[in-house]
């Protein structure tokens, strides 16, 4: 068999190769073949009408789309256990390469590709890439928290396949500062890229430094602008060519879109003192902190609320459920100008129960933390009646890490501010 690529490091083609080297299948790498040439001649497009590589070339016939063939290829040797050993872990395994593909891979192509000049590059549209992408990666990094493998206790197609994709981001343009978020993650793909099978094929793998400038058009993208663009559009890939190096440094898109909370009538409290406060404050917590914040507390220009994990009873390992919290926290990123939290992890044993305190800016919860943050629909909430004086002294407990919490000890009171 014969696999026809493009000069590697080549995440589509490695994915194959790796299953091979997991299955002991012989592949033989087609020679002389020069992209934007072999691939368009009426040869290759009867293998592969994309006139894409990689193309497998079989006795039977060829393959196209390297997940199929990487799947082909895992099914040659039904003794290597790429595909799991029951319905439900055929099902993970195919459930996880779906989300490589459709939640990873193609929101780092919608990052990488406009940079490299293969498409129109536009902030609004890098911004929403980078968003996808985190969120996809938070869950995985949530899911790896407590799994070394994707599914089972051992490498599967699923590994093989996320691992090539998470590699070819880490190598191109998820650099140190953006990957560090995602610990479980880094931890997983480092892992994996080092074992024997995968480092015969992808050899020394180093993070990339910086992410990639813009670069200016070239001719693959000349077809793109020639539709018509609404203003602002053509005013932004403008700025972008006459100076290209603008954020070379850059890991998430500059003019950023007013967030509407900005625009709500002052307020008299303000946030970043209260956060002063509370950090500040080592001795005399209900005096100074407590009285300190309800005497800054605006109802009018900040709401507070309970949230309530919904699946306590998963609780059963403390350092997951620490996981969770943290992760949590670490994806609330976004919304510090405009919160503070306190989540507590309450009890002496497992099951373990998640709960908090979260002050937001504006009367609700703003609306682009429950879009961007997949924590948010995990927990019950419920506005705090600051009349009830019980649920302000809940209030207070929760600030102050008040031990027992109703009537239990705490594993941990993390605070986000
Ligand atoms: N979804 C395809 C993507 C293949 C792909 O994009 N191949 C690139 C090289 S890595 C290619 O052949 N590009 C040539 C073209 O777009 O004409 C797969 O996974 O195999």
């Amino acid at each position: 068999m014969g696999l026809v690529l493009h000069c590697p490091p080549n995440k589509n083609a490695f994915k194959v190769l790796i299953a091979a080297e997991y299955c002991g299948v012989k592949i033989d790498l087609v020679k002389d073949f020069q992209m934007g040439v072999s691939n368009k001649t009426p040869e290759f497009i009867k293998m592969n009408p994309m006139g894409k590589v990689p193309v497998l070339e079989t006795p039977d016939g060829p393959i196209f789309e390297s997940n199929a063939i990487a799947r082909y290829v895992a099914r040659l040797n039904p003794n290597a256990p790429l595909f799991g050993s029951s319905a439900i872990e055929y099902g993970q395994i195919e459930q996880w390469i779906d989300f490589s593909a459709t939640e990873i891979d193609a929101n780092i192509g919608n990052w990488l590709f406009p940079r490299r000049g293969y498409r129109v590059y536009l902030p609004p549209a890098e911004e929403a890439a980078i968003a996808s992408l985190k969120r996809a990666l938070g869950a995985l990094n949530t899911y790896l928290a407590s799994n070394t493998y994707l599914v089972g206790h051992g490498v599967t197609l699923a590994d093989i396949v996320m691992v090539c994709v998470l590699v070819s981001g880490l190598t191109t343009i998820m650099t140190k500062s953006f990957t560090s978020e995602f610990p479980h993650v880094e931890r997983y793909a480092w892992t994996l890229v080092n074992q024997p099978n995968f480092k015969k094929i992808w050899g020394v793998v180093t993070q990339t430094e910086s992410v990639p400038p813009v670069e200016s058009k070239k001719p693959a993208q000349a077809k793109e602008p020639a539709k018509p663009k609404p203003k602002e559009e053509k005013k932004e890939v403008k700025k972008q060519e006459v100076k290209p190096k603008v954020e070379e440094e850059e890991e998430a898109p500059k003019p950023k879109a007013k967030n509407p909370l900005d625009l709500l009538p002052p307020s008299k409290m303000i946030l970043d003192e209260w956060k002063r406060l509370y950090s500040n404050t080592k001795t005399n917590f209900r005096e100074v902190a407590i009285k300190g914040f309800w005497d800054m507390y605006d109802p009018e220009g900040y709401s507070l609320w309970f949230c309530d994990y919904k699946y306590n009873e998963e609780n059963t390992v403390s350092f997951v459920t620490l996981n969770k919290v943290s992760g949590f926290l670490q994806r609330m990123d976004l919304a510090r100008k405009y919160a503070f939290g306190k989540m507590l992890v309450i009890g002496s044993g497992a099951p373990y129960k998640v709960k908090g305190l979260w002050l937001f800016r504006g009367a609700e919860i703003p609306q682009f933390v429950l879009d961007e943050c997949y924590d948010m629909e995990l927990y019950d909430w419920t506005k705090v009646d600051i009349n009830d004086e019980a649920q302000k002294e809940r209030v207070n407990q929760m600030i102050e890490d008040a031990e027992p919490f109703e009537g239990e000890a705490l594993l941990d009171a993390k605070c986000f501010k």
